[in-house]
């Protein structure tokens, strides 16, 4: 493939069209939360849509995913239903997890999506247990890990690609930088001058790093590490920087409280990877004003008619409270 060829590949409007669902459906949340029947805790993606988008367009269908608390995005990109997703954050019977999940622990094995938790790093021994079932299978899929800057503070991380590396596992690790764990900046959590790249790449895993808003560098550097994951050259991990824009948890913006500045987090909204590539594409003429327009009437039909679904859902009932909950203990 030349690369012209490979230039042509890249899914532009796909990229453009996605990153406006997501945006539309966190942006969405935060409006509605303060109305009361969302009931569980959210950490929205606002900001960092282009390396959900990206990713999401190389996996295939067949592939697997795992992501942590700030799912959302992950699971949309995945090829995860709009409508069930947010019915499982109003805690309603027709959720992706059946109302007993929440916005943490989204799960929907029809498009691979194998799961999230709030536990930090929790699922990327999970991710790379994917990867080695995979491996046993012989299939080409791949199991995609989607973690955040703070999870490489985890000891399971380390263990887990070190595994991954020794067994060449068919594992993409997809790092969100996006420089802090709560109110944390990555100052107070590493010491100066350490890339995580860097250090990940002491582990001998293939890595990459760069502009997360830049959603086609995004697209161009998975896609080159998938199709060598697929060809046997076992995993790879990627850290891409990013910004949240809104709170680490709520619909709410906190800049104000003093852990980050202001200038920071308007340096960032100017960098949005969904505007400016808008912008791009439309320059380019990729785009045409008109279809911006289409895209986005589709994209508001889309979040109106999942709101409507989950809000017109049931609860689960009663009697299903412990059905497919899972524990350990003495038997009776
Ligand atoms: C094992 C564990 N330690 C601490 C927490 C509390 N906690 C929840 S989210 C979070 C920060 C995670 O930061 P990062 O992984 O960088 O993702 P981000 O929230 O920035 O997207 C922490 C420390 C937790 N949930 N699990």
């Amino acid at each position: 493939m030349t690369a012209s060829d490979c230039q042509a590949a890249i899914p532009r409007r796909d990229l453009l069209l996605q990153m406006k669902r997501l945006r539309a459906l966190e942006e969405t949340i935060a409006e509605r939360y303060p109305e009361g029947r969302m009931r569980c805790p959210v950490h929205l993606s606002t900001g960092q849509e282009g390396v959900s988008a990206a990713v999401g367009l190389v996996l295939r269908p067949t592939d697997l995913a795992v992501s942590g608390h700030r799912a959302h995005t992950h699971y949309l990109a995945k090829g995860g239903s709009m409508p069930r997703m947010l019915a499982e954050i109003y805690g309603k019977g027709t959720g992706c997890s059946r109302g007993k999940g929440g916005s943490m622990h989204l799960i929907d094995e029809s498009v691979g999506f194998k799961g999230s938790t709030a536990i930090v790093g929790g699922t990327v021994p999970v991710g790379t247990g994917l990867g080695l079932s995979i491996k046993n299978r012989g299939t080409d899929q791949v199991a995609c890990v989607f973690l955040g800057d703070a999870v490489v503070e985890e000891g399971v991380f380390f263990e887990s690609v070190n595994f991954a590396v020794l067994h060449r596992l068919p594992v993409l690790y997809v790092c969100e930088n996006n420089l802090f764990s709560v109110y944390s900046p990555l100052s107070v959590r590493q010491p100066p001058g350490r890339a995580i790249h860097e250090m990940v790449a002491g582990l001998g895993i293939r890595t990459a790093h760069g502009d997360g808003n830049d959603p086609e560098f995004v697209y161009t550097t998975c896609r080159g590490m998938v199709d060598g994951i697929r060809a046997g050259h076992g995993p790879a991990f990627v850290e891409f920087a990013t910004y949240r824009w809104r709170e680490h948890c709520g619909p709410h913006f906190d800049n104000h409280i003093g852990y980050r500045e202001e200038a920071e987090y308007l340096a960032w909204k100017e960098r949005d990877p969904l505007t400016t590539y808008e912008r791009r594409l439309l320059t380019n003429n990729v785009v045409t004003d008109d279809e911006v327009t289409a895209m986005n009437e589709a994209v508001a039909t889309e979040v109106h008619e999942a709101f409507a679904f989950a809000e017109a859902s049931p609860f689960p009932a009663p009697e299903t409270a412990s059905d497919d909950v899972f524990s350990r203990g003495a038997a009776s």
